[in-house]
């Protein structure tokens, strides 16, 4: 999609903190990080929200959710577990759907948050 701004950070038409890229998926820095870490998941192909999502795109919506743990790994907030068994570190995913679901950008992205606790605004 031509005026999409999520389009054009894929196309590199827009610079963006690129963290990970493959030939269906980005993923980079928010611009106003809500958390220690703050990355967003794209799908290179436009798809505006999650309400236009269906059995068709369940792999697409799979490997988005699945690259979580290797960028937390990457960012240093995936879970571990104390020598008690106790867990640590961690993360937050979010998929924001039309107005009421707070979406602001109409270019299907999952939200990652991680990082210490307190998070401004959290
Ligand atoms: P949402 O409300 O779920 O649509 O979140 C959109 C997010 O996109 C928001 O957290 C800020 C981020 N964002 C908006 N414009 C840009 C941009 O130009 N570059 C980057 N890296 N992030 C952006």
């Amino acid at each position: 999609m031509t005026d999409c701004l999520f389009c054009k950070i894929a196309t590199k038409q827009i610079p963006s903190s690129i963290v990970y890229e493959d030939e269906e998926l980005l993923a980079f820095k928010d611009i106003h990080p809500a958390a220690p870490v703050h990355l967003l998941v794209i799908p290179k192909l436009h798809v505006a929200t999650l309400s236009e999502c269906n059995e068709t795109h369940v792999a697409l919506l799979g490997k988005m959710l699945a690259l979580a743990p290797r960028l937390a790994k990457e960012h240093g907030c995936e879970v571990s577990y104390d020598a008690d068994g106790k867990p640590g570190g961690g993360y937050k995913t979010l998929i924001n759907s039309g107005p009421d679901g707070g979406q602001e950008v109409y270019h299907l992205h999952l939200h990652m948050y991680g990082g210490p606790r307190p998070w401004p605004g959290q």
